[in-house]
């Protein structure tokens, strides 16, 4: 564990990557366009969970190119990418066998995960799998657990959440790490013994593997930084990422700050309305994250048909040049 943790605290760039169903839309619903947050719109726009769940039909990205992604990352300088596995939406990017809302069941077929841990890995640049917990498609998700009923149903979601887990650690054993979200509602919360438990199994499995701080919500928001040599977590909590303001503020924690581009967007927004951070901005944030101890990490999200937009590719550019020479 602790050589793993030597190498995070030396990657000082990321690359974060949200992808997934929501990028079709791509922050637009009958032609009414969301500010809030791309992958978020069935919740903004009530689009019932039918509607939104057909999107699957939908989801054949011609233009993906696992490899150029990946290269897209080392020209930028990024030691590091977190990828979304599963949002939100509970679609996965590979083909569980625990569930049929899976790229198995779209047009494309293929899995999405993969590819990109190849293309990654041949590129010298280690693979976090993002993972939400919260899971809008699975039958016994529960925002809280009030009746017999709900945690009976609750019971076999946990069942399904390990599952998955120790599916993606063995489908792509080399990820070095689990990057949690979507675990502040109260049916969670309440499951800390739980987590506790399933960490334990993930870190059996795979010695060394780095696990969010997030994972254990009844911490959430309290333990950004507590990192007991293994545990990572952003430094705060709430949409836009904050940064820390001095060395005092990380009290002596391992951490990484994940960033929006445009303002409140992690999805691929076709709009991207809102202040839109230029390279210079990034590059000063990550400098300042280095120099706090932690690392910083860009999000890029990918159009529906799996290209990379252009205004991305171009700050990658810039930010690489700069990583060239400091
Ligand atoms: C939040 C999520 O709700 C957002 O959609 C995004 O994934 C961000 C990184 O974390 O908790």
């Amino acid at each position: 564990p602790d050589e793993a943790m030597k190498k995070w605290r030396g990657y000082g760039l990321g690359q974060f990557i949200h992808w997934g169903l929501y990028a079709i839309p791509g922050g637009e619903w009958n032609g009414k366009t969301y500010n809030g947050a791309a992958e978020w719109i069935r919740s903004w726009d009530g689009i019932p969970k039918s509607t939104y769940d057909s999107l699957i039909y939908k989801f054949n990205p011609v233009n993906f190119d696992a490899k150029a992604w990946a290269a897209t990352a080392k020209q930028m300088g990024a030691k590091y990418v977190t990828i979304t596995t599963k949002h939100h939406d509970g679609f996965c990017l590979w083909p569980s066998k625990y569930t049929d809302y899976t790229v198995a069941n779209s047009p494309w077929k293929k899995d999405i995960i993969k590819p990109l841990v190849d293309a990654y890995d041949a590129a010298g640049i280690d693979v976090i799998l993002y993972f939400s917990v919260m899971d809008w498609n699975h039958p016994g998700w529960r925002y809280d657990i009030k009746t017999e009923a709900d945690s009976i149903a609750f019971e076999g979601f946990k069942q399904f959440t390990r599952n998955q887990l120790i599916e993606l650690l063995t489908l792509y054993p080399t990820a070095k790490g689990l990057w949690f979200d979507g675990t502040w509602d109260k049916s969670w919360v309440k499951q800390a013994a739980f987590a506790d438990e399933l960490e334990q199994e993930l870190r059996k499995l795979r010695p060394g593997i780095i696990i969010g701080s997030r994972f254990r919500a009844d911490e959430y928001g309290k333990r950004h930084f507590d990192s007991n040599g293994v545990l990572i977590g952003d430094y705060e909590q709430g949409w836009e990422r904050k940064l820390p303001e001095k060395i005092a503020d990380v009290h002596g924690n391992d951490w990484d700050c994940v960033m929006t581009v445009p303002e409140n967007q992690w999805g691929y927004n076709k709009a991207w309305k809102g202040h839109i951070k230029t390279a210079f901005e990034l590059i000063e944030m990550t400098a300042k994250s280095v120099s706090l101890g932690g690392n910083f990490v860009m999000n890029f999200g990918p159009q529906g048909d799996g290209a990379i937009r252009k205004e991305e590719l171009q700050l990658a550019k810039e930010i690489g040049d700069w990583m060239k020479v400091n």
